[in-house]
């Protein structure tokens, strides 16, 4: 057994489990926590050491998830459910910062869209999400990363990290900075509608990565929306840009052949009725005017965390390898290209929808 599982075994000890751990392994794809499963004589668990670079107030995160979940959970929606420390605390401070989560059996999560219909629910479920939180007190709520999507500020970070290029690498990625400097006066139109006031905040999940949804195995209905830790107040626009982003793409996000990455029309398409479908009561017709760009926008914005985070020496992102960053910026690059192309028939498609 490695040391890593050891300490996994000792951490689960700590937590009130149903039964003695008996089997603990990586799981997942996530960039940022480092998860592990835990199977006990009686039930599964997801174990999860909190990533602290990335999230710097752990007590006011778990408060959000529990308040978050005990909300939706009141509304009759499937939901993340904490295990609690020994102690009682929602977390366990021991070497890092741990959490449990009971595991939601039956479910799967898709790293691509493998049928269209399974982005239809993703849609559907992540507007739904919103619709359910339209009553939660977002004053309650940490900002668990302060400007998280705020692009103008993403950009000028990333120009940062391009000037001080510490990983000394920015000569492998001139034409990628290139790119992204030549639409530097593109990246302000959704902070600049939400500080005039154009379009509303609301509360939001912000990662809506199509692995954050665990799918019904059977039915492949949405059963859960999960990765609650980007909860905060946000745009309505945030979730639908950063979901194509991911799931309108005939690749994956780390597809080292840009050839074969390309937006796709029906895929968006597709889950555009789903979310449309969820929150047509309540978007704004300006909101509905910024959904084409909000593609654009959040795909150009993850482009320049990914490059960022190249040129700063892979400090943020897990990676596998050496340039993996670098190979995930240029797929996001490649989609702004072409999604830069479609915007009129976007608005057309967003048009049908409605
Ligand atoms: P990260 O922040 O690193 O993305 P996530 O919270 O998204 O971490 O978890 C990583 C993966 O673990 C998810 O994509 C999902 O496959 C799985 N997972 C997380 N929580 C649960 C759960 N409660 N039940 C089943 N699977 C889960
Ligand atoms: C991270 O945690 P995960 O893997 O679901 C990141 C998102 C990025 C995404 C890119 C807290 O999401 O913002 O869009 O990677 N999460 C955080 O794949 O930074
Ligand atoms: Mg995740």
């Amino acid at each position: 057994m490695t040391e890593e599982i050891k300490k996994a075994f000792e951490i689960a000890e700590k937590f009130r489990l149903d039964g003695k751990a008996k089997d603990i392994c990586r799981y997942g794809s996530g960039h940022i926590n480092t998860t592990y499963l835990i199977t006990t004589d009686n039930k599964r668990y997801i174990l999860q050491l909190m990533n602290e670079t990335v999230f710097r107030d752990t007590y006011g995160l778990m408060r959000n998830i529990c308040a978050v979940t005990d909300h939706l959970r009141k509304s009759g929606t499937e939901t993340l459910t904490v295990v609690p420390a020994l102690s009682g605390e929602s977390y366990l401070r021991c070497d890092g910062n741990w959490r449990v989560y009971e595991f939601i059996e039956n479910t799967v999560t898709y790293q691509s869209v493998t049928d269209k219909s399974i982005f239809g629910n993703a849609g559907e479920a992540f507007g739904m999400f919103q619709n359910k939180l339209s009553d939660f007190d977002a004053s309650v709520l940490t900002e668990t990363i302060p400007h998280f999507h705020d692009t103008p500020k993403r950009f000028r970070d990333f120009t940062a990290s391009l000037s001080s290029d510490k990983a000394n690498r920015a000569k492998y990625a001139e034409r990628e900075a290139d790119f992204l400097t030549a639409r530097a006066d593109t990246y302000g139109k959704i902070a600049s509608a939400l500080d005039r006031g154009e379009i509303p905040l609301r509360v939001t999940h912000n990662d809506t990565k199509l692995n954050n949804i665990l799918m019904d195995a059977v039915t492949g209905k949405a059963r859960a929306i999960i990765d609650l830790d980007t909860v905060m107040s946000g745009s309505l626009l945030y979730d639908f840009g950063d979901s194509i982003r991911f799931g309108a793409s005939t690749a994956a996000e780390d597809e080292r052949d840009v050839n074969k990455v390309h937006f796709s029309m029906p895929l968006f398409e597709c889950f555009a009725q789903g979310f449309l479908g969820a929150v047509s009561g309540r978007i704004t017709e300006y909101e509905k005017e910024l959904l084409p760009y909000s593609c654009y926008l959040m795909t150009a914005e993850c482009g320049m965390r990914f490059l960022a985070d190249y040129l700063d020496g892979d400090v943020y992102f897990a990676v596998k390898y050496a340039d993996h960053n670098l190979v995930r910026a240029r797929t996001q690059l490649k989609l702004v290209g072409e999604m830069e192309r479609c915007l009129g028939t976007m608005e057309e498609t967003v048009k049908n929808c409605l």
